[in-house]
């Protein structure tokens, strides 16, 4: 059985259509599971929306509309999205789903029944923009320390779950190293819990746009909690089929934006414990997209549309440079500038060309059938970086450098750009005595230019499928064989096609 592989976004809420920094979460993970299942691992990718509360209430009741048809409506744009940008998720979930919204009575009746969620008094703090409570303490300027915008009073009875409690379990877990990723973002955790947890209040008197709480219908669950629970109902946890559950839990990776950590790493592992169900492997706290050092914010008024950018330049070379441009867990700032130049140089110039340039001369001088594999020595300069290359990337991949994993693949796109220009097969050509060193030079091309992008096909994975076709490979290959320099046969017609990537200006 290969291993399985769980990976999750955050669920966006619905108050708005996806901009480019929803867009960056869903691509790194589209990459991520992508790439596993090119590893052959099991993979479960999923993604979705966050419906309820009162940020979203209010957008419907400013249309003009019901909560439920203004999020029917809507939701539809951010389908849409993932589909143009080229996301493979395996499921798609809504938190109005009624699958979802009893699962999340069930596992607030059980942390009920537990004793973990009590009846109480809350009177404090709401952020709306953030669906987030906060004590007085926690106040910047009386405004909310995160997004820095006006917090709302809420006095009124609710359901509490007992996350003081869990301090040691979590320093544990957080301490650990492993769960939580980049550093900075553990050791911001851990200096939460030191200053010490209080309980966190789960239900809301006043909000009606939410899943009532088992016990008391004039109350609906807290949106955050409702939310988390998306993880594990998708799954069936607490559905009458568990097989997905069983199967794939507990995640391999959340990913997640850095300012919803806390809710991911206190919260979460926290009722997950309480439910005596397994914590995930590890979440991943990647930085935000910013607009000359803004972050990318619809309320701000920078939001830029992901649509647009892929209608404009193609959305495998919007992906690959999102993934290119930055360190995943810092900060960035997005330059259209370095879209166009990342297009042209790097997709049109480094690899595109390579592509062109290879299968050209296989048709010129091979009549585009691929020479056999030639002895071991001669390929061995390949074999070796590929081997490394290989390495490198999976090294890379499982700490979520995206950037530098392209950057290995660009070690052999460039050794092989290299290896054209210093063999010169159209020299080579012109002597019959050389015709096994061209055969040598023509598969190691070919050979290295089929692996390179094979994986590439995680990050472009349209103009990767066409390029494989001309390898007469019609399906990125799940088999791990396929990844492994030399296993392309002798033998194989190799189409010339045109370029994958032809050169653009910067539009505006
Ligand atoms: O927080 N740069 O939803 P949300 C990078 N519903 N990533 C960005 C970004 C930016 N400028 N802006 C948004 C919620 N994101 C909750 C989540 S999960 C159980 C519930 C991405 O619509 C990033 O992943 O506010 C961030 O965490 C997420 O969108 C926030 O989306």
């Amino acid at each position: 059985m290969p291993a399985k592989f769980y990976l999750t976004t955050p669920i966006y809420y619905v108050n708005d259509v996806p901009h480019l920094g929803h867009a960056y979460t869903t691509i790194a993970a589209d990459v991520l599971a992508r790439y596993r299942r090119l590893k052959g691992n099991d993979v479960r990718f999923l993604t979705g929306v966050d419906e309820h509360g009162q940020k979203v209430e209010k957008i419907a009741n400013a249309k003009g509309m019901t909560p439920q048809a203004y999020t029917d409506e809507i939701v539809q744009r951010w389908t849409h999205a993932w589909t143009v940008l080229e996301i493979s998720n395996d499921d798609f979930i809504r938190t109005t789903e009624k699958r979802h919204e009893t699962q999340v009575q069930a596992i607030f009746q059980r942390l009920l029944d537990n004793g973990d969620v009590y009846d109480g008094e809350y009177s404090g703090w709401y952020c709306i923009p953030c669906e987030t409570f906060w004590l007085e303490t926690q106040l910047e300027n009386k405004c909310c320390p995160d997004c820095k915008r006006p917090v709302e009073t809420v006095k009124e009875r609710n359901y509490f779950f007992r996350l003081s409690r869990f301090s040691d379990m979590l320093t544990a877990l957080l301490g650990g190293g492993k769960f939580l990723q980049p550093e900075r973002s553990m050791n911001e955790m851990l200096r939460v819990i030191e200053s010490g947890l209080a309980d966190q209040s789960i239900s809301r008197q006043t909000v009606a746009w939410g899943i009532q709480t088992p016990p008391d219908p004039n109350q609906t669950i807290y949106v955050w909690f409702d939310a988390l629970c998306n993880y594990v109902t998708a799954l069936g946890m607490c559905a009458l089929d568990k097989s997905l559950f069983e199967r794939y839990w507990p995640a391999d990776v959340h990913l997640v934006g850095k300012e919803i950590t806390r809710f991911h790493t206190l919260l979460w592992p926290a009722m997950l414990n309480s439910l005596g169900v397994e914590i995930p492997g590890r979440v991943f706290a990647h930085g935000w997209m910013t607009i000359n050092g803004q972050k990318m914010s619809k309320s701000l008024g920078n939001a830029i549309d992901p649509l647009h950018l892929a209608a404009t330049y193609g959305a495998d070379p919007l992906r690959f440079y999102m993934m290119r441009e930055a360190t995943f867990g810092q900060d960035w700032d997005f330059s259209h500038k370095s879209l166009v130049s990342r297009l042209n140089n790097e997709l049109g110039n480094d690899f595109g060309n390579l592509l062109l340039r290879t299968s050209t001369m296989l048709d010129k001088y091979r009549g585009g059938v691929l020479p056999e594999p030639p002895p071991a020595d001669s390929s061995a300069l390949f074999r070796d970086a590929a081997r490394k290359a290989l390495d490198d990337i999976e090294t890379q991949m499982d700490q979520f450098q995206f950037s530098r994993a392209l950057e290995a693949i660009w070690g052999l796109i460039t050794l092989a750009n290299r290896h054209i220009d210093d063999t010169k097969p159209w020299t080579i050509a012109k002597d019959k005595s050389r015709a096994s060193e061209l055969d040598a030079v023509l598969y190691n091309l070919a050979e290295t230019n089929r692996l390179a992008t094979l994986l590439l096909s995680p990050f472009i994975p349209t103009a990767a499928k066409s390029a494989l076709g001309r390898f007469g490979l019609e399906e990125v290959h799940p088999a791990k064989t396929a990844l492994e320099w030399g296993a392309m046969p002798g033998g194989t017609r190799i189409e010339k096609g045109v370029p994958l990537f032809p050169r653009v200006e910067e539009k505006e």
